[in-house]
């Protein structure tokens, strides 16, 4: 009744933690707060399961869970029932088919398919301990993540299957390899067949809110990505009240984000954000980036609020001269790169739609953001979000005063808040050093003004952000120098009017190369990029110097490079 009485009034089901607190206190007992921190948490059971019941009493309406689309005019549309359903078969699937348990980490490498879905919550319910990779991966890359988190197991498809087995046998702890695809192939199970014939009973762990969830890997400035692993925290902070307030999401809407599977945002935007609230979580397979193709997306389905990186705004305004004016788009979100005042105020112009910022990281997930209905100042990052403590501090972890550059910092002491990465997987040296006094220092750049709002500014370090991606300019460079005409290689970021940010290689030839012509080279070389890493992280702009800018013991001085890219030398 009370579910009814909150419907009349407000025009969607409460949330989730409403339903608790009545279940576990009592009508009237407060609800989780942005401060809280139950013992034991658990998305699956605490939110999806909810949905799932509300929905076999009849109190949520029609709209799926989840709706899948591609270019083909394929549909999938899952209720909550059906998520439940076929979430309990896939744990059984990693529990009794593979042998699984908690703790153990999966690497999932999967495009934007159902099952993508369907393995992070039977993760989650199991408490196997997922890692997203975007399909752009090669067989180094994959190595190089199988070994470092001895991964137990992985589900990816037929594209990426043979790059796993090329690499599998220098992966001792990897012994189960799972495949989503309409074929089989020798060595991996059929992911999709066993589902079907696993049964749909499972009782899910009682996980504690501080266990692992999951890890996601991210960039710096030196060596390989690390492994930021959070707990079921970060899942229990999408309900607190502030962080529902960035997009306000009923169970009426539809959200589409267009994020990528590898990255944290997909997971929040994709997944926690929608269902927490109840929505309808859109996904179109969308295997090349077309902006045409989103913006037929946008007039062909009830899509209601959209979240993707600043990058696909732009190239959507950039290309599109026909209208913009989407009939059922209400709110469009972005974050994970910078944002110009200009592109936003276009974006309203053309839509009709405000855009919205927020911002975060895969250590912290979403941090500050202009809530919706907030005032927007436009190229802000909006003010902080509970509860976290956002501070603009200096390199001892001082704060700083209102409009004073320094780095984004957030309060992790003497509490550290639900939701802030548990630390980088088997590295205390490199979690050790985003510690900033009583704050984690984001290396992000940036002032906050006299009424709370952040304007960011740029990296404090050599990392660099292409269009939304944090690629380590190491990365690059490492890549270059498997190639015979590089001698040495400076990685550093150049601006762009569309991606914001591209990656820019400085490369000194070899003796052999210095003939050759440089058009063709150039080619050449951000081909052998793509083929020997992921490839969002290729050299778009490539200069060849006689040599490198250094210091007086021979390191390679970046930033000189990075000044001038942006004309400030
Ligand atoms: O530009 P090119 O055509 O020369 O090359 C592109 C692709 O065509 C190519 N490629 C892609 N997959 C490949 C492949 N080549 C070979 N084999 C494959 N399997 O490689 C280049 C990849 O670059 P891209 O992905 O930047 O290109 P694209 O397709 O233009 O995509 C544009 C964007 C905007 C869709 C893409 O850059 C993007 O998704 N950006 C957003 C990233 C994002 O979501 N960031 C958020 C991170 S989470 C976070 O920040 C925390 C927030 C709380």
């Amino acid at each position: 009744v009370l579910w009814d009485i909150h419907k009349s009034r407000c025009g969607f089901y409460p949330a989730p933690q409403y339903l608790r607190c009545q279940s576990l206190s009592g009508a009237g007992a407060a609800r989780w707060n942005d401060y809280d921190t139950p013992e034991e948490f658990n998305f699956a059971s605490d939110v999806l399961d909810y949905w799932a019941q509300m929905e076999k009493e009849g109190k949520r309406g029609p709209n799926p869970a989840l709706w899948w689309v591609n270019n083909q005019g394929d549909e999938v549309k899952w209720s909550f029932r059906e998520m439940t359903d076929l979430t309990r078969r896939a744990a059984n699937v990693f529990t009794q088919t593979c042998g699984l348990q908690e703790g153990d980490h999966l690497a999932l490498i999967l495009p934007r398919v159902p099952e993508w879905w369907l393995v992070i919550v039977a993760c989650i319910r199991t408490g196997i301990v997922f890692m997203p990779g975007t399909t752009q991966l090669k067989a180094k890359d994959i190595l190089y993540r199988l070994q470092v988190s001895k991964a137990k197991g992985i589900v990816t498809t037929d594209t990426l299957a043979p790059e796993v087995d090329s690499v599998a046998s220098e992966c001792p702890a990897l012994r189960t390899k799972l495949l989503v695809s309409d074929h089989s192939r020798k060595g991996w199970l059929d992911f999709r067949s066993l589902i079907r014939s696993e049964s749909p009973v499972h009782t899910c762990i009682k996980s504690k809110t501080l266990d692992p969830m999951a890890i996601f890997f991210t960039s710096g400035t030196t060596g390989f990505p690390k492994m930021a692993k959070h707990s079921h925290g970060l899942a229990l902070r999408s309900i607190f009240p502030s962080c529902r307030k960035l997009l306000q999401l009923k169970t009426s809407d539809v959200l589409w984000c267009l994020s990528d599977t590898g990255w944290i945002l997909a997971f929040g935007g994709s997944l926690l954000e929608p269902w927490t609230a109840g929505s309808t979580v859109f996904v179109h397979h969308l295997p090349q980036f077309d902006p045409k193709v989103i913006v037929q997306t946008l007039f062909k389905y009830p899509i209601t609020q959209c979240f993707a990186a600043p990058s696909v705004f732009r190239m959507i305004l950039q290309q599109s001269s026909a209208s913009l004016r989407f009939p059922t788009l209400e709110h469009c979100c972005t974050g994970g790169e910078a944002l110009l005042p200009e592109e936003q105020e276009l974006w309203r112009r053309q839509t009709g739609v405000l855009l919205y910022q927020a911002y975060g990281q895969s250590e912290t997930g979403t941090t500050c953001g202009t809530l919706r209905g907030m005032k927007i100042k436009p190229g802000s990052l909006g003010k902080a979000i509970p509860p976290y403590d956002i501070q603009i501090i200096d390199d001892k972890g001082n704060i700083l005063p209102p409009n004073t550059e320094g780095n984004i910092g957030v309060r992790i002491k003497p509490t550290r808040p639900i939701g802030v990465f548990m630390g980088y997987e088997s590295n205390p040296v490199k979690t050790a050093e985003v510690e900033c006094g009583d704050f984690y220092n984001s290396g992000d750049r940036a002032t906050v003004d006299a009424e709370g709002y952040f304007w960011f500014l740029g990296r404090a370090d050599d990392v660099i952000n292409a269009s939304g991606y944090r690629i380590g300019p190491a990365e690059v460079e490492n890549a270059l120098a498997e190639h015979p005409a590089v001698a040495e290689s400076a990685v550093v970021s150049s601006p762009d009017p569309i991606r914001g940010e591209v990656v820019k290689a400085f490369i000194v030839l070899t003796p052999n190369f210095l003939s050759r012509d440089r058009d063709q080279l150039t080619k050449e070389l951000q081909q052998h990029v793509k083929s020997v890493t992921a490839p969002y992280k290729y050299p778009r702009k490539v200069e060849f110097v006689s040599e490198l800018p250094k210091t007086i013991t021979g390191k390679i001085k970046r930033s000189e490079l990075r000044k001038k890219e942006f004309g400030q030398m």
